[in-house]
């Protein structure tokens, strides 16, 4: 069978089989007997001015090109109540692939980033311990590390798509609070083993040495289990913006409990309820109660490319692609739809690490030039299935911003445009 003229299709308006990802390229069906959309001729072989003479030598830290100069965070403006406060967000929308560059990691700071020295700093463990230990950046370098591929999400992410008008704006605004690297460092385990745990101990609370001294509360089995004192970044030392020079790294969990700047570890046998676990954080329910921990992310997805405020230039053959994660283990599964909801597809997904890491999948569509509605549905490998947006909304109060994790769905109108819609 001619793929090219003849797809599979396997869901409504356009979506195809995934299995025909690499063989269909950019033509339009039904507009291929022309031949190529990228029709070469000789002309085309000339050489351009850049090729002519040599380039610019090797620098100590490369840049990105100027031409890809957009390719920024989406970072909000100062804070005039809580000086160096603030957030700023991934472009999910302009990378492709599922690591996050570091210049691009998205922040969240409560008092700004601290210029630490490291030569200064400690880190210190004490509490329910036989022996009170304190660590010089140098001191943990010695120690055996560790290296895996983590997602980081603030449960404030998303947050946007729980007001009542879905805004007009792009994927980075909405679900820009949303990374991925590779993390190195110590395994707390190999610390608490050191300092010696007792009988009586149940938590652990971390606090940073930022001036916010932000802290959090975690119980000893998952401290004991994944969590790292992370020194690196995608290899390299990881940034003043990320928690230079460690940080707490709690795989799978909100953002707010891998405390950055980390300089104090209190062994205990009850959470802190320090004032960014009480005050924030907590997930509002319709009868007012809070619940008082939400630690891991629920299971999730986000259509990155096309997504809000793009255009469509052409019909025929688009590739669907996005990024899915969950805080329950691995991404098993994405489906896709392009009817709203009606009838979905089963994209491919990237195989690599996907424990806790994001994972990157694609589908090709065929847009015919009308009206779609593009939504993706994760589940991953403890059976959680992504909620669409009434039902997610019908489980908290209408006030709860934390741990949104419903289906997004992007509008593409006839002309093109791509639109946050709520369906
Ligand atoms: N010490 C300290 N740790 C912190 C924060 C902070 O402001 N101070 N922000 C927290 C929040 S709310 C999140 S979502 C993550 C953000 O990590 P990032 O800035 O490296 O993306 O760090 C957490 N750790
Ligand atoms: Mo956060």
């Amino acid at each position: 069978m001619d793929t090219k003229t003849n797809p599979e299709y396997v869901a409504g308006n356009g979506l195809i089989h995934r299995r025909h990802l690499l063989g269909l390229g950019l033509a339009g069906i039904g507009s291929m007997a022309a031949g190529s959309v990228f029709a070469a001729d000789a002309g085309m072989l000339s050489i351009p001015a850049w090729s002519k003479t040599p380039g610019n030598g090797p620098s100590e830290y490369g840049a990105p090109s100027p031409f890809a100069a957009d390719v920024k965070r989406l970072a909000g403006g100062p804070s005039a109540t809580a000086p160096g406060s603030g957030v700023s967000r991934t472009p999910l929308h302009l990378l492709r692939g599922t690591i996050t560059p570091n210049s691009l990691h998205f922040e969240r700071h409560h008092s700004g980033v601290p210029a630490i020295d490291p030569a200064q700093h400690r880190f210190v463990i004490h509490g329910l311990v036989r022996q009170a230990l304190s660590f010089s950046y140098e001191d943990l370098l010695a120690y055996p590390m560790v290296s895996q591929i983590y997602f980081l999400e603030c449960s404030g992410n998303s947050g946007a798509n729980t007001v009542a008008t879905a805004g007009d704006t792009n994927a980075a605004a909405i679900h820009g609070l949303l990374s991925c690297a590779e993390w190195t460092g110590v395994r707390l385990s190999t610390l608490l083993a050191e300092a010696g745990v007792t009988d009586a101990a149940a938590w652990i609370t971390a606090t940073g040495a930022d001036a916010a001294s932000m802290g959090r509360s975690i119980p000893l089995s998952k401290a004991l289990d994944d969590v790292m004192i992370a020194l690196y970044q995608n290899g390299e030392p990881i940034r003043p913006e990320q928690g230079y020079p460690m940080r707490l790294f709690v795989p799978g969990w909100e953002g707010n409990v891998s405390v950055k700047w980390l300089t104090q570890i209190k062994v205990a046998d009850a959470p802190a309820h320090f004032r960014d676990e009480t005050s924030k954080y907590t997930d509002l329910l319709p009868d007012g109660k809070s619940l008082q921990f939400t630690y891991p992310m629920g299971v999730k997805s986000v259509i990155t490319s096309p997504s809000g405020q793009m255009k469509l230039l052409r019909q025929g053959i688009h590739e669907i692609t996005g990024v899915a994660w969950t805080g329950h283990g691995a991404i098993r599964r994405v489906e896709i739809s392009a009817d709203g909801g009606r009838t979905w597809a089963d994209a491919h997904i990237e195989a690599g690490q996907q424990h806790l890491a994001l994972a990157r999948f694609r589908l090709p569509w065929q847009w015919s030039g009308a009206p779609a509605i593009l939504q993706s549905r994760a589940t991953d490998s403890s059976n959680n299935v992504q909620p669409g947006r009434d039902s997610w909304m019908a489980a908290y109060n209408p006030a709860n911003r934390y741990h949104y994790n419903a289906i997004q769905s992007w509008s593409v109108s006839a002309q093109g445009d791509v639109k946050n819609v709520y369906a």
